[in-house]
């Protein structure tokens, strides 16, 4: 499917996996609005603030860039993030609240207020996880909130079924990005030491991916795409070189 002249909507297009993919859609021809907090960041030519745990902000969000983009071909629910790496029995209700509003509260948030917007031949593309089909120690609230995106995804499937909207759920394994950080709460040693000895996925591996769901013929969904590090079978098992 050749994407040129259509509009995409990408949360948490400021790094990572949101902002290759966004470069990826504007290479392609698609109009992007890119929304995240750090607004300073975002490169998409339409760029707006975002903060997706907040309804107020996701409604001012979805309505600037629908007004500005004149409607909406693809959605990317990509905003997300872990926060922690410790047994269940150290988690805090701050971190808990923090991860579930965001990766599934606000995913779901982001989904229900574009879906009227969304035009025939739209796409709506999940980021899940390999932590969301494998569960691996000292990650039970990401691990939850992530099996919860993927059950929403078949959800979704089931309801736009008949309507013409293709849905998929991209679900990467260990990939180098400021998730780590984020996770570890500024902590750069802990947040290296995670891809020291193996050799990661990029962010351009992840839009990658994503570039391939939406160019497939119209007919043709891609439902699940599970991509792990090489030297990875798990959250939990991953071979580092010494
Ligand atoms: P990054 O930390 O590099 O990027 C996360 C993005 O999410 C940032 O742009 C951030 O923007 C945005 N974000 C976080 N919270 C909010 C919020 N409340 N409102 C709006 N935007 C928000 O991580 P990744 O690129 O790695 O992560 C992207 C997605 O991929 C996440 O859903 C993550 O769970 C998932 N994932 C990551 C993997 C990895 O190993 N890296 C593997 C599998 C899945 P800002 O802070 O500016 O708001
Ligand atoms: C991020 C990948 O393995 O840290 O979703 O859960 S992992």
């Amino acid at each position: 499917m050749n994407l040129t002249g259509k509009t995409a909507i990408v949360t948490g297009a400021s790094s990572g996996f949101g902002r290759s993919t966004a470069r990826m859609l504007k290479d392609a021809g698609v109009r992007v609005a890119g929304g995240a907090r750090r607004t300073e960041r975002l490169e998409t030519e339409v760029a707006l603030e975002l903060d997706v745990t907040d309804p107020e902000s996701s409604e001012r969000f979805v309505a600037a860039a629908v007004e500005q983009l004149g409607g909406i071909d693809i959605l990317i629910n990509n905003a997300g993030l872990a926060l922690g790496r410790a047994p269940f029995d150290e988690s805090s209700e701050e971190d808990e609240r923090t991860v579930f509003e965001t990766d599934v509260r606000g995913l779901v948030r982001m989904t229900r207020l574009c879906l009227p917007h969304i035009r025939d031949e739209g796409h709506i593309v999940n980021l899940g996880s390999i932590a969301g089909r494998q569960a691996y120690e000292g990650a039970a609230t990401y691990v939850a909130a992530k099996f919860a995106v993927r059950g929403f995804t078949y959800a979704l499937r089931e309801d736009l079924l008949g309507r013409p909207i293709r849905i998929t759920t991209v679900d990467p394994g260990l990939a180098e990005t400021e998730f780590s950080v984020v996770r570890f709460k500024g902590d750069q040693a802990k947040a290296d030491a995670v891809y020291k000895g193996v050799d990661p996925l990029t962010p351009d591996d992840i839009a990658d991916c994503i570039m391939f769901a939406l160019t497939r013929p119209f007919h043709v969904n891609i439902d699940e795409i599970v991509v792990k590090a090489q030297a990875q079978s798990s959250g939990g098992r991953i071979i580092r070189e010494p």
